[in-house]
């Protein structure tokens, strides 16, 4: 790790550093997205390099199976591995219950798609990502190109009567061009301000025909290594 990291870059390796101890020989492993994860990836590279490690990582976007390959990691598509022994990633938000808001980067399908098939799933994370009750940060949607203005208004007014603040939803864009994720879908950041009950808004988003995946991880995760800048850890 270089010494002119930023505070919040040394807390995310730090969180990253840790996560490795639940790593061990022989093990099929999510590799998230983001830059926690990639510091993730970069310290489980190392370990092959320099100590042997044995794993094959499955990657959870074609940014992170670039970055596996290139720190020598053995990489296999989720339909080679089927099942995990462990995933490991980032998150926008994570409250008390280990209830997660992701998608901030645009990998939240995949990401959900590996968690949910892995025995266990770890967050690492900066302090700055806890909260009391999810929802400061935009809830991302994941939607199919196909029709995504009516999805919009139609996910915007199935959020009445539900435990929420806001529901004004924007289109995320990549320059003047709506951002297509690894999937070839479009992302609706839905700025709700509070989410109250995040089972049934999770339950609820899905049913929406254009509505592919929601960022809310539900009893998903089974817990978060905090990274500190001054190197101290919690779990
Ligand atoms: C992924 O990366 C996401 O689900 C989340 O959106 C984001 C966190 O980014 P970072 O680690 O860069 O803060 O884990």
């Amino acid at each position: 790790m270089s010494s002119d990291l930023s505070p919040i870059d040394r807390a995310k390796f730090f969180a990253a550093r840790r996560a490795t101890d639940y790593v061990e020989n022989g093990m099929r492993v999510g590799l998230g997205t983001g830059s926690t994860a990639a510091w993730l990836v970069k310290c489980l590279g190392e370990m092959v390099r320099d100590d042997g490690l044995n794993i094959v990582g499955v990657p959870t976007s074609l940014q992170t199976a670039t970055l596996a390959r290139d720190v020598g990691i053995t990489i296999l598509s989720l339909d080679e591995a089927r099942w995990l022994d462990l995933t490991i990633d980032g998150a926008d938000e994570y409250d008390g219950n280990l209830n997660l808001i992701k998608g901030g980067g645009g990998a939240l399908l995949q990401e959900k798609i590996v968690a949910t098939a892995s025995e266990r799933m770890i967050v690492i994370a900066d302090a700055s990502k806890q909260v009391d009750t999810l929802g400061a940060f935009p809830l991302p949607v994941e939607v199919i190109p196909f029709g995504w203005q009516t999805t919009k208004t139609l996910v915007e007014e199935m959020l009445i009567g539900l435990d929420v603040m806001g529901r004004q939803s924007t289109l995320r864009m990549n320059g003047s061009q709506p951002f297509v994720t690894d999937e070839g879908n479009y992302i609706l950041d839905l700025n709700l301000r509070r989410i109250g009950n995040a089972q049934q808004l999770s339950l609820v988003l899905n049913q929406a025909p254009g509505v592919v995946e929601n960022g809310l991880f539900v009893d998903i995760c089974d817990a978060v290594v905090i990274g500190y800048s001054n190197g101290k850890v919690e779990v």
